[in-house]
């Protein structure tokens, strides 16, 4: 990626991670032949790191789907290559972007099967650590998710969620955040080989790949709609709790009623705190708390 490429920054608001670079919320063609040999080895470290200790702990669809859409080690993907596999399978599209959108742009993305994905790649000294999503995060992350139908018709009923959401008011919005950021972003699904990893922050991590699944400090805790949209979260450390789903299936029937009445109900009740365990919940692992911060939760 050539400096004079550098991604258009146009503001820093308070979004949901924190307070990040909001992106001007046009889509632009992915500048495929301008990425450097820089670029192409970045994806091709964080690539192959990825897969070598994915089998056993990510989940069978993501894992098949990556190989079906034919994305590799060798060079950063093309787009439009990737396009032609998701119309066929779920009528899914890749749009590139210059990074977080505005929380509307992004729901109506989602709600016309669009999803957004940053044209950029981080640089060779932020291999282990970006704030920003950027195109390992969503390409990577994101993306092979899509092949699967049930969990493409969850995110295009998420974004559907999210447009009526952000006529209700914040507190709607934030609810839902919690619920992409606990499925989409950090979810673990049950299989009967045992819980394997499909959250695309997740998957894209080396450390919490690992931590999710095999660390002692945090809850695991079957999925529950309302308690996950009251739970709060972490944007600067790996999350407290980790929500297990049972299958694709489960969270589209999650999002199946009216959110209106939920989300009034949720007003009369408390956030819950990342960490905390409930009498109501069902618990795969009570963590021990070992390494948490206490304040920080968003
Ligand atoms: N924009 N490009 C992009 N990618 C995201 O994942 C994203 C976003 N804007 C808002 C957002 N995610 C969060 O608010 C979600 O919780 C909706
Ligand atoms: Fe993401």
């Amino acid at each position: 990626m050539n400096s004079n490429q550098a991604p258009r920054r146009v503001e820093n608001v308070q979004t949901d991670r924190g307070s990040l670079p909001v992106y001007a919320t046009g889509t632009v063609e992915q500048p495929w032949d301008s990425y450097s040999e820089s670029d192409h080895d970045v994806w091709r470290q964080l690539y192959q790191r990825q897969r070598e200790i994915l089998p056993g702990r990510a989940s069978d669809a993501f894992l098949r789907a990556q190989d079906t859409m034919g994305m590799t080690p060798d060079r950063i993907p093309r787009f439009s290559d990737l396009n032609r596999v998701l119309a066929d399978a779920t009528g899914w599209q890749i749009v590139g972007v210059e990074g977080l959108l505005p929380e509307l742009v992004f729901f109506d993305h989602l709600a016309n099967r669009r999803f957004p994905v940053s044209w950029w790649i981080r640089r060779p000294d932020q291999i282990d650590y970006i704030e920003e999503p950027d195109l390992f995060h969503d390409l990577f992350g994101h993306v092979p998710l899509l092949m699967d139908p049930m969990f493409a018709d969850y995110l295009v009923a998420y974004g559907k969620g999210g447009v009526k959401a952000h006529g209700i008011g914040p507190e709607a919005l934030m609810q839902l955040a919690r619920l992409y950021w606990y499925t989409v972003e950090f979810g673990l699904i049950r299989q009967p080989d045992g819980l394997r990893i499909y959250g695309a922050g997740i998957v894209s991590s080396k450390g919490e790949s690992i931590h999710s699944l095999e660390s002692a400090a945090p809850n695991r805790i079957g999925f529950d709609l309302e308690r996950v949209m009251r739970t709060r979260y972490r944007i600067d450390s790996y999350q407290q709790t980790y929500f297990v789903i049972d299958s694709y299936e489960e969270l589209i029937e999650a999002t199946l009623p009216d959110f209106t009445p939920i989300y009034e109900r949720l007003l009369e009740q408390e956030a819950i705190p990342a960490g905390s365990v409930l009498e109501s919940d069902n618990v795969f692992q009570r963590g021990s708390g070992e390494g948490w911060s206490v304040d920080g939760d968003v």
